[in-house]
């Protein structure tokens, strides 16, 4: 979301600039300046982007009090280069960190490991973040998830791309197990 905000701002300004101004020649000057500036960011946002996709994307929903809740999704990688998930940011609105984890048996115990060297989806192929395997965590919840909202995440590849999701929160289907921190 950041994103957005940081690339949109210059534009709002040179608006703002039209409607208070009844002058052509500045008039003039914003739209040139619009002009150059609007192809500029869009180059700069293509180059960013990434070549993996989110697919099937939800965070559970949480009770009001809840101080941790996970995020699912498929990463579909359409490139034919090898990408790693390196990290996962939430908006400080939400919770205060995102972690990539997995659930791991230990002594009969299933336990949540945070996954420091990232995930790697293989050139084509795909990977899921599913219940009771590895998923996005988001630690420092402001408030609980609330069924019907939704959540923007920016998941950053080992290839400096970023991708920016917005999720929404939702109560998982027949839900056979718990997965507790
Ligand atoms: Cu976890």
């Amino acid at each position: 979301m950041s994103l957005f905000s940081k690339s949109f701002k210059p534009l709002v300004i040179v608006t703002g600039l039209f409607s208070l101004s009844m002058s052509a020649t500045i008039y003039a000057h914003g739209n040139d300046h619009e002009n150059h500036h609007l192809p500029k960011e869009q180059h700069k946002h293509a180059s960013k982007q990434s070549d993996v996709m989110v697919m099937d994307g939800y965070a559970r929903a949480t009770f009001a009090l809840a101080k941790t809740g996970a995020v699912y999704f498929t990463l579909h990688n359409h490139s034919d280069s090898d990408k790693t998930l390196t990290s996962v940011s939430v908006s400080n609105d939400v919770a205060s960190e995102a972690q990539i984890h997995t659930t791991v048996m230990e002594e009969d115990v299933m336990k949540m490991r945070e996954l420091t060297d990232g995930v790697i989806i293989k050139a084509g192929e795909m990977v899921s973040f599913e219940s009771g395997g590895r998923h996005i965590m988001l630690m420092g919840l402001t408030k609980g998830l609330e069924e019907g909202s939704e959540v923007a995440l920016t998941l950053t590849f080992s290839d400096g791309s970023e991708l920016p999701v917005l999720l929404p929160v939702k109560k998982e289907a027949g839900e056979s197990h718990h997965h507790h921190h």
